[in-house]
C-alpha cells in the first residue's frame, strides 16, 4: 500500500494554482491501486506569517469543505487539520534540532516571503521546512503531490530524514516529491513573471475557486498579454499568452499545439472569451459542491474521523523517535 500526502494552508481562498498545481494531481492519485491518501490543513504553517483569527477559523473549515467538493474520495482518503494532532508540532521540534540554520535561511520560499514582511520576520518562517519535514516523516509517507515551487521543501525533508537514520538508526522512510511537469505552474494574470499567489495583494491576479463567476470571467478577460496578437506558446517573449494556454489546457486537456492550431486565426478577444467560459462553467460545478458541503454537519464528522486516525499513525512514530533519541523515559 502506498501512502500519499499533502498539506495545504488556509492562508486565504484557494486559487486554480492551487487546483491545478496541488489538489488535481493529488486527486488523480487517489484512483490508483492500492492507494492511502491524507490531506491535511496546514494551519500551523499558516501561521508563519500574521493572522486574522476570525478569517484564519472560516478559511480552515471553507478549504476542507472545497477538498470534498473537489471530489476527494472519503473511501480512499482522509482530512484532518495538522493543529489537531500535535504530534506535528512535537517531531517539528525535533526536525529543528537536527536542522542548521544556514541550510534553512537557503531556502528560496524563506527569502522570498522575508521580503514580504513588513512587521518582522517570524521565527517560524525560518523554521517552516523542518515542520513541514515532520508532516511527511510522521506518516511513512512515499509520495508528496506538491507544486514546483515546494520541491526545495522536499530535498530538505529527505536530508533531515536521512540525517537522522545516519545518526539514530532507520526511523524514517524517504518520501519523493510528486510534480505534476506540464500546466503544473500557474502564473500571476497581472504579472506572469510571478506565480499565481492567493495572498498577492492585488486580486485581479489570481482566480478563487469560490470566485464569482462574472469577476472570474472578467479577470481572465483583462489579464495581461502582449502587442504581438498570435496566440502561441512561448514563456520567454509571451509569457501573458503561454500562461493563459497553460490554464485553457490544463482544464480541457486539449494540448498545447491543438489550442495553437485552433486559434490560429483568431485574435485575443475571441481566445479569453472561450478560456472565460471554460473557467465559469469549471467554477460553477465546484461551487455547487462546495455550497452543499459547508452547510453540512458532516464535514466535522469527516474531520474527526481524519483527525482520530492520524493521531493513531502519528503518535506511534513519535514514540519510536523519542525513544531512539532517549527522550522521556521509555
Ligand atoms: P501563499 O500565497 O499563501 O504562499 P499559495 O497560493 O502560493 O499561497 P500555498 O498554500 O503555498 O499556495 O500552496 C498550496 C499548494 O499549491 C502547494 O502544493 C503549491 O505548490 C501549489 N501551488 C501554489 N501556487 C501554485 C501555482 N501558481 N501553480 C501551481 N501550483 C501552485
Ligand atoms: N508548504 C506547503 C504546505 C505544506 C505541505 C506539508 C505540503 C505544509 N506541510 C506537507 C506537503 C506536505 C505549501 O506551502 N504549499
Amino acid at each position: 500500500m502506498k501512502r500519499i500526502l499533502t498539506g495545504i494552508q488556509p492562508s486565504g481562498h484557494i486559487t486554480l494554482g492551487n487546483y491545478l498545481g496541488a489538489i488535481r494531481p493529488l486527486l488523480a492519485l487517489q484512483n490508483e491501486e492500492d492507494v492511502e491518501l491524507l490531506v491535511f490543513i496546514a494551519d500551523l504553517h499558516a501561521i508563519t506569517v500574521p493572522q486574522d483569527r476570525v478569517a484564519l477559523r472560516h478559511n480552515i473549515k471553507e478549504l476542507a469543505a472545497l477538498f470534498l467538493a473537489c471530489g476527494l474520495d472519503l473511501n480512499k482518503a482522509h482530512m484532518f487539520i495538522q493543529s489537531e494532532v500535535p504530534c506535528h508540532n512535537q517531531l517539528g521540534w525535533v526536525m529543528e534540532c537536527n536542522s542548521y540554520i544556514g541550510e534553512l535561511e537557503r531556502m528560496t520560499q524563506f527569502k522570498d516571503k522575508k521580503q514580504k514582511q513588513t512587521d518582522g520576520v517570524s521565527a517560524g518562517l525560518l523554521t517552516y521546512p523542518p515542520l513541514m519535514a515532520a508532516d511527511i516523516l510522521l506518516y511513512d509517507t512515499d509520495l508528496v503531490p506538491v507544486g514546483e515551487d515546494q520541491k526545495q521543501h522536499l530535498e530538505i525533508t529527505r536530508n533531515l530524514a536521512s540525517r537522522f537514520n545516519n545518526k539514530y538508526g532507520e526511523t524514517f522512510k524517504l518520501p519523493e516529491p510528486y510534480i505534476l511537469k506540464t500546466g503544473a505552474r500557474v502564473m500571476s494574470l497581472v504579472d506572469p513573471s510571478k506565480k499565481m499567489s492567493k495572498s498577492d495583494s492585488n486580486p485581479k491576479a489570481f482566480i478563487s475557486i469560490l470566485d464569482d463567476i462574472n469577476v472570474a470571467k472578467k479577470k481572465i478577460k483583462s489579464a495581461i498579454t502582449d502587442s504581438e496578437g498570435s496566440i502561441r506558446y512561448d514563456v520567454e517573449n509571451k509569457p501573458g499568452v503561454s500562461n493563459l494556454l497553460t490554464i485553457y489546457s490544463s482544464l480541457t486537456n486539449e494540448s498545447i499545439a491543438d489550442l495553437e492550431t485552433k486559434y490560429a486565426n483568431s485574435n485575443y478577444q475571441v481566445f479569453k472569451e472561450d478560456l472565460a467560459n471554460i473557467v465559469g462553467d469549471f467554477l460553477s460545478k465546484i461551487q455547487e459542491k462546495y455550497n452543499y458541503y459547508i452547510n453540512s454537519s458532516d464535514l466535522d464528522l469527516i474531520l474527526n474521523s481524519g483527525r482520530d486516525l492520524a493521531y493513531h499513525y502519528a503518535s506511534r512514530k513519535l514514540q519510536k523517535v523519542y525513544h531512539k533519541m532517549g527522550i522521556g523515559r521509555y
